[in-house]
């Protein structure tokens, strides 16, 4: 009998990798890339997939109340809780195949070694795919880890709306009604794992540069999201002269040059994006009435984020080309620092292939960002081309993938063998 020790050395490499390219064939772009907005139909298509793949391995497949679907491999003291494992296989509007999707499919390729191997554990052993972590389609992401984790109240993700009026408790429910035709059984509750694993790609620049397969990941910097509202009126653009206008674009073009001069106060680490913005009635000739906005801030420190967040409050409460301004936050999401153990057992793991291998900080954040405050939390990364993802020219190369999933697995092997 194989002890779970030598879990890395059972990882079937060539049925990883096949199962990667098979899940990126759902909501698969030409000529590249993938298009799996949480809960739309390839989203649900793939929680299927993923389903089909546990039972295969003997698994027992389970949803809950917020769609996130778990795979279970029963140990030997069913009672104990649960290693998990796992990501999220939602995708940005026009996405790679990695992001979230490697680390659901390495779960599964560690499954598989236990499975194959005839591997007795213990602690039963769970892989989950986390409903909406890209918050694409709704704001805010990581819907599913942040309920299941107790940081969000179901209330306030089931009101959010897609960009075409459709309700994310309705998305919800037909996805749930999806799952149960396919025979998953419904496990409505949150529990409390023994210790939460991820595997992700990078999404920087670094591990490619430095030539390193993969690494130990310390924490996740923090994330406020922003929907930002100027109301001004419309009218006529060619008889309406410049005093009489209450231009929401021309405001909202202020506003936006005074936030980043707020965050130029505060270094370089500062991430600023605003990735949606929209003009209504949205006419050549007619001045905008509305002007709405999203915002993305990013840093490593609480107190930036806090301190930036009083200056946006502040701005926003200003008139900008007699517009009113709404500035709402749908995410105030703090840095969190990893489980130290887990963290030195993944490095530990890593450098048996990577002597080298550096420990860094996620830029992005992932499930793990809400997981952290539920049960001992790491992540691992591995490195994708040119750092490129959220876009279909995301790439990453076999072998270092390979070296990933069995770092995970050399390091669910010691919590096993616990
Ligand atoms: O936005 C993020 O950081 C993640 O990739 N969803
Ligand atoms: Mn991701
Ligand atoms: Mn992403
Ligand atoms: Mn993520």
């Amino acid at each position: 009998m194989n002890t779970p020790t030598s879990l890395a050395e059972s990882v079937d490499g060539q049925r990883f990798w096949d199962d990667m390219l098979d899940q990126a064939r759902i909501g698969a772009l030409s000529p590249r890339g993938l298009r799996r907005l949480a809960l739309d139909d390839n989203d649900n298509h793939a929680r299927c997939w993923l389903v089909d793949r546990g039972r295969a391995l003997g698994c027992e497949t389970f949803y809950d109340a917020m769609g996130n679907v778990f795979l279970r491999r029963e140990g030997q003291d069913p009672d104990l809780p649960p290693l998990l494992i796992g990501s999220h296989l939602d995708s940005q509007p026009s996405a790679g195949s990695y992001d979230g999707t490697l680390g659901v499919v390495a779960g599964l390729a560690v499954l598989r070694a236990l499975h194959d191997g005839g591997i007795a554990h213990r602690r039963p052993v769970e892989v989950v795919s986390w409903t909406n972590e890209e918050g694409a389609r709704f704001a805010p992401g990581a819907s599913g880890s942040s309920w299941f984790a107790g940081q969000r109240q179901a209330t306030s993700i089931l009101e959010a709306e897609d960009d075409d009026g459709v309700r994310f408790a309705d998305a919800l429910a037909d996805c749930l009604a999806r799952l149960d035709a396919h025979g998953v059984s419904y496990r409505p509750d949150a529990f409390t794992p023994f210790a939460f694993l991820e595997l992700h790609i990078e999404q920087g620049p670094v591990l490619e540069s430095l030539g390193i397969p993969a690494c130990a990941v310390q924490g996740i910097q923090g994330v406020n999201w922003y929907n930002v509202t100027l109301q001004g009126q419309a009218n006529h653009a060619g008889t309406t002269p410049e005093h009489a206008r209450r231009d929401a674009f021309t405001g909202a073009h202020a506003l936006i040059s005074a936030l980043r001069e707020a965050v130029a106060e505060h270094g370089d680490q500062v991430r600023f994006t605003i990735g949606k913005f929209a003009l209504a009635p949205n006419a050549t000739n007619t001045i905008p009435q509305q002007a709405a906005f999203s915002i993305d801030l990013r840093h490593p420190s609480a107190a930036v984020l806090a301190a930036l967040d009083a200056s946006f409050q502040r701005l926003a409460g200003q008139s900008w080309s007699g517009c009113t301004v709404e500035l709402a936050a749908s995410a105030r999401v703090p840095p969190v620092a990893f489980d130290d153990q887990l963290v030195a057992m993944l490095d530990a793991s890593v450098k048996a292939y990577a002597p080298d291998a550096p420990q860094l900080v996620s830029g992005a954040f992932h499930d793990a960002i809400h997981l952290a405050h539920r049960c001992p939390t790491a992540m691992l990364f591995m490195p994708c081309r040119d750092g490129i993802s959220h876009h279909p020219d995301e790439h990453i190369e076999r072998d270092d993938a390979d070296i990933a999933v069995r770092a995970l697995a050399d390091t669910v092997g010691t919590l096993l063998a616990r």
